[in-house]
C-alpha cells in the first residue's frame, strides 16, 4: 500500500525527469503500480483511513511522483455535475483546448511540495484528452472545471513542471489575461 513516505517531495531529481511513454501490453509490475496509485487516492479521500496513515486528500497522482518515470497518472475526484471521474491514463495528450483559460482562486498545492505556494497557476479551462487504459484502449473525453485542472497538473508532472512554474513570479495574483477563476 502506498503512503505519503512513497512519495517523493520537491528537490528530488525524478520530478524534473521527463517521463518515458508505457509500451503495451504493460507489465505486471506497472499494472500494480496504477492500481496502488489509484488506491492511494481513494484511501486519502477515506476519512478513517486517511487519519490512520496520515495521508492527504489527493485527487490526483503521477507515477514520477512515486519515482516512477513512466507516462501514468491517476485522478480520482468528483467534476461539476456530480459525478465521480476515476481513471489511469497512460501516454496522456491534450488533443486540443479552449482559448479560455482558468486558475483555481486559491492557488494550487501538491502531494510533492510541503509548502504553500502563493499564486495563480494558468490553466486552460476546456481540454479535449486522449490517453490509454490499462488495458490498452484508447481514450478520448472533453474536461473541464477541476478535473481540467488537475488532468493539466498531471501531465505536467510527467513533463518535469512543477506547478509554481507557471506562477507569474512578478505578480503571483495578478491578473491572468483570457481566464477565468474556477468557482467550486
Ligand atoms: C491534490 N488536492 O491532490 F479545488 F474538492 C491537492 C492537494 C495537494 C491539496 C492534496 C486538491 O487540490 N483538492 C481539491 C481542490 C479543489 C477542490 C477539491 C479538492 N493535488 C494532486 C497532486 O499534487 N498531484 O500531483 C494537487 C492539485 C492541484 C490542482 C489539481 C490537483
Ligand atoms: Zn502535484
Amino acid at each position: 500500500m502506498l503512503t505519503m513516505d512513497n512519495i517523493i517531495k520537491e528537490g528530488h531529481p525524478t520530478l524534473r525527469e521527463k517521463a518515458s511513454e508505457v509500451k503495451f501490453p504493460l507489465t505486471d509490475e506497472e499494472r500494480q503500480t496504477a492500481e496502488a496509485m489509484l488506491t492511494f487516492l481513494k484511501n486519502s479521500q477515506d476519512e478513517e483511513l486517511a487519519e490512520k496513515y496520515n495521508l492527504r486528500s489527493g485527487i490526483g497522482l503521477a507515477a514520477n511522483q512515486i519515482n516512477v518515470a513512466k507516462r501514468m497518472f491517476a485522478l480520482y475526484l468528483t467534476d461539476d455535475k456530480g459525478e465521480q471521474l476515476e481513471f489511469v491514463a497512460f501516454n496522456p495528450k491534450i488533443a486540443s483546448h479552449s482559448v479560455e483559460g482558468t486558475y483555481l482562486p486559491g492557488g494550487e498545492g501538491c502531494l510533492s511540495v510541503d509548502r504553500d505556494v502563493q499564486g495563480y497557476v494558468p490553466r486552460h479551462a476546456r481540454i479535449t484528452v486522449k490517453f490509454m487504459d490499462m488495458d490498452g484502449v484508447d481514450h478520448k473525453m472533453r474536461l473541464k472545471g477541476l478535473p481540467a485542472i488537475a488532468f493539466q497538473h498531471e501531465l505536467d508532472h510527467l513533463n518535469g513542471v512543477m506547478f509554481y512554474d507557471r506562477i507569474n513570479k512578478e505578480d503571483p495574483f495578478g491578473d491572468v489575461p483570457d481566464a477565468t477563476p474556477y468557482e467550486g
